[in-house]
């Protein structure tokens, strides 16, 4: 890629409009002819979470450019840098282009059609099945399919195959937030939108790094800011000086995992300084006398001592919070992603409920997900709930639910099966055999991967579907199934503020590889059961339509929409006949989906750490990502740009504890942990962490930080504790 192309892209210049247009004779003009694309196709872009509407530029059937959607109400036509050169993860190499089989274990793949790749499939599915049950066959999916696919998946495990063994890389992700928004309101769902961060007096943002992970948010809490207006007063609570805490009126950079004492003892002080909206509390919530008696230990003194934070900026943020018409409380994996990470989000609930931040303009307690599409696999998914928000335990959901699709109550699941966790210790104890693994990278993504790698070795049959190969993952498997990705098929995802917005096809897929949707309708009808489950279903759009109905009087109401009325733009749900246009909050009314209609409080007690820092293991490991790269490095490792910005992985160390090592920076080091080990990274010594912390991000095979991370995971959602855990680094000589 040639400099010229380099900047403009890095300078956002692609998203204003064609300037790729102007200029003929210098190298920015041949550019310019090769990057004029003979149509714009708008979609969604497909990596985060903030769902950023975005046109994809098409020259002769090949996707040759990106640019920001100026129409979309998410992203004013702004792109982050991984948005900016989304198109080229299409083209990049490394695709999987064929069905791969290996016949027999230890053999190499041998490229199958795919009649012979679906026949294998089933065969080898059904036999495991036959011989250990219906549930030893597992399948984990991702927050990276569409709406549509998710919904389909969903009746061809559980009616289909008749497994109850159905998770995600999403309860890698937000599971903690959707355990936490069910016990505290009554169903899942965040209530806010994304014009609350621009809009609210003030923002707390825990464990949420959104200058790297959520870019075009931080630029909207930024926004007024950079017009000259007043903007929100911003509060940062992360352990790490992040870009995004950088940008913080308070920052408080806590002990890592004394966030239940920190968010106990602000609840303390807004109650003690009648900082609370006493009439939404006794009009709209319940447990606020035990919640009351309970708080009698949190003294200042003691959070302080606890948390490590001076006790005045403490008080300060209280006051802050307490004293603002609208605050947005804002959080993502620092909170989910830990042991106590479920009633960590129900006492961030609690605040937004004491002080009545829930329901109007830049008010709302608010998880971020993570993934263009985690919001659409808890609606839709099967894994936490039924469809719509159904719970699998209501018989009366149960009954809604199989009527809808005509089939059997009995049919359906009467319980949650395992989750994530659970399914690999399934696999280690020998209950499950079979796993088809779909849009997800386990091998670098999932925790402790000494033991899942133990756990993979013991499958009788892994079929891993993927839009890459080779991939780690993909490397191991018995079959590949190649599938289409982003820009090339159709759909819906879902954004963190319920906004439901289209996925478009620019271009067709390379091979033989076929979109998700087609893969599993395919399947459906290999197994007999297409005609039962999918009448008539063709097309992504006949999977939507159903789910319109099947979500129609939910929380989640889609039954407004279609796919006319979203090609003119995004909409929020609930969108049905009463609010056509959609709703940018829930719950404005005080009204809960609880049986009392009441927001609940919880009284939370904070439990230790699963491992903390000794002699042997002095250092506390911490895990995250950084703005160039998504996830486990499949499409932004080979771009280019992306690539070069941020080529290797490093772990972070704070100056005071590099000296006592001999450490500099950039000399190379070994991190090792009880679990294992990271044999040779580059040394980061920078304040940005504190003393006796490092931070490694997780997106590098080659330096992978999940060789040490723990498995242990929070009980009530199953999320693991990916954020810390007790390492030891080694320096290297050269
Ligand atoms: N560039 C980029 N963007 C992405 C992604 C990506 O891979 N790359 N992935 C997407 C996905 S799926 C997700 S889930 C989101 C994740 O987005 P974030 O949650 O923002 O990302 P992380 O870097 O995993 O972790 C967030 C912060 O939690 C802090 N933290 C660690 N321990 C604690 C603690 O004990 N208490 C508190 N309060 N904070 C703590 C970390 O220091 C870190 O700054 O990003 C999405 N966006
Ligand atoms: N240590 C540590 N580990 C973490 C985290 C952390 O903060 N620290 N974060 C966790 C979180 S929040 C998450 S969400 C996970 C993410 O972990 P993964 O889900 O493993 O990450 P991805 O790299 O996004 O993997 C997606 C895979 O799907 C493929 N793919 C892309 N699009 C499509 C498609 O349309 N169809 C199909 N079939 N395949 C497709 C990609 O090539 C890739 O192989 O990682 C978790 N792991
Ligand atoms: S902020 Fe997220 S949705 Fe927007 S361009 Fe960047 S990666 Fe895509
Ligand atoms: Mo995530």
């Amino acid at each position: 890629m040639s400099k010229v192309e380099s900047l403009s892209r890095w300078l956002g210049l692609d998203t204003l409009k064609d300037q790729y247009a102007y200029g003929t004779d210098s190298e920015y003009g041949v550019i310019a002819k090769e990057k004029i694309p003979d149509r714009w196709v708008k979609t969604t872009c497909g990596y985060c979470s903030v769902g950023c509407g975005i046109q994809i530029g098409v020259r002769e059937g090949k996707a040759v450019s990106v640019r920001g959607d100026l129409d979309h109400p998410v992203n004013d036509g702004k792109l982050c840098p991984k948005g900016l050169c989304e198109h080229e993860s299409i083209s990049a190499d490394g695709r999987a282009l064929y069905p791969l089989l290996k016949q027999g274990k230890g053999n190499a793949f041998r490229r199958v059609d795919w009649g012979v790749a679906y026949d294998e499939f089933i065969f080898q599915m059904r036999e495991i099945q036959r011989k250990h049950g219906e549930s030893s066959f597992a399948v984990l999916s991702t927050g990276q399919l569409v709406t549509e696919e998710f919904y389909t998946l969903g009746k061809l495990v559980q009616l289909g195959f008749k497994t109850p063994n159905y998770d995600g890389n999403t309860t890698l992700c937000m599971a903690s937030a959707v355990a936490g928004y069910k016990r505290s309101f009554g169903s899942d769902g965040p209530p806010g939108s994304y014009e609350d961060l621009e809009n609210a007096d003030t923002v707390v943002l825990i464990g949420a790094n959104i200058a790297d992970n959520h870019p075009i948010l931080a630029y909207r809490l930024l926004k007024k800011k950079l017009q000259g207006e007043q903007g929100p007063k911003v509060i940062v609570i992360d352990p790490r000086a992040t870009k995004t805490a950088m940008q913080a009126d308070i920052f408080l950079p806590i002990r890592p995992r004394s966030d239940v004492y920190l968010l106990n003892g602000i609840a303390k002080i807004l109650i003690s300084e009648g900082w609370v909206d006493e009439e939404f509390i006794q009009s709209s919530t319940s447990g606020y006398e035990e919640l009351l008696n309970s708080l009698d230990d949190y003294s200042l003194e003691y959070i302080s001592k606890v948390t490590r934070l001076e006790a005045g900026k403490i008080y300060e943020a209280a006051r802050q919070i307490g004293t603002s018409k609208s605050t947005l409380f804002a959080w993502t994996m620092g909170v989910n992603h830990s042991t106590q990470g479920t009633e960590t989000v129900n006492l961030i609930n609690n605040l937004a409920l004491l002080t009545g931040n829930i329901g109007r303009t830049g008010s709302a307690p608010m998880s971020i997900t993570g993934q263009c599409n985690a919001m659409g696999t808890r609606e839709t998914g099967f894994t936490s709930s039924l469809p719509g928000y159904r719970s699998f335990e209501s018989l009366d959901d149960r009954k809604e639910l199989a009527q809808l699709w005509n089939v059997s109550e009995s049919e359906l699941p009467q319980k949650r099966g395992l989750a994530y966790p659970d399914i690999v210790q399934g696999i280690l104890s020998g209950d499950i055999k079979g796993l088809w693994v779909i849009g997800t990278n386990p091998v670098v993504s999932y925790p402790h991967r000494k033991k899942l790698e133990e756990a993979f070795k013991k499958l009788e049959f892994l079929c891993v579907q993927d839009g890459f190969h080779p991939t780690p993952t993909t490397e191991i498997a018995d079959l590949v199934l190649p599938a289409a990705i982003w820009g090339e098929k159709e759909g819906t995802y879902t954004n963190s503020e319920r906004r439901v917005s289209k996925v478009n096809k620019a271009v067709d897929p390379p091979g033989e590889a076929k979109s998700d949707f087609d893969i599993f309708l395919d399947i459906a009808q290999r197994i007999g059961i297409r005609e039962k489950l999918y009448s008539n279903w063709k097309q992504p759009q006949d999977a939507f339509d159903e789910w319109r109905k099947v979500s129609k009087g939910r929380l989640c109401d889609y039954s407004g929409m279609s796919y006319e009325k979203l090609a003119e733009g995004p909409l929020q749900w609930p969108c049905n006949d009463t609010v056509p246009q959609g709703s940018p909050r829930l719950y404005s009314d005080g009204k809960f989906q609880t049986k009392d209609r009441k927001a609940k409080l919880f009284v939370v007690r904070s439990i230790l750490p699963p491992e903390e820092p000794d002699p042997d293991y002095p250092f506390l490991l911490n895990t995250g990502r950084t703005v160039e790269h998504w996830h486990t490095r499949t499409k932004t490792g080979k771009i280019s740009i992306l690539e070069q910005a941020a080529p290797e992985a490093w772990v972070e160390i704070n100056p005071r504890d590099a000296k006592a090592l001999g450490l500099r920076n950039h000399d190379w080091v070994t991190v090792s942990s009880r679990r294992g080990k990271i044999s040779r990274i580059r040394a980061r010594v920078t304040s940005i962490i504190g003393p006796g912390q490092v931070f490694i991000p997780f997106h590098y095979v080659e330096a992978s930080a999940n060789r040490l991370t723990l498995d242990d995971a929070c009980p009530i959602s199953r999320e693991p504790n990916f954020k810390q855990c007790a390492v030891k680094l080694q320096k290297l000589r050269y």
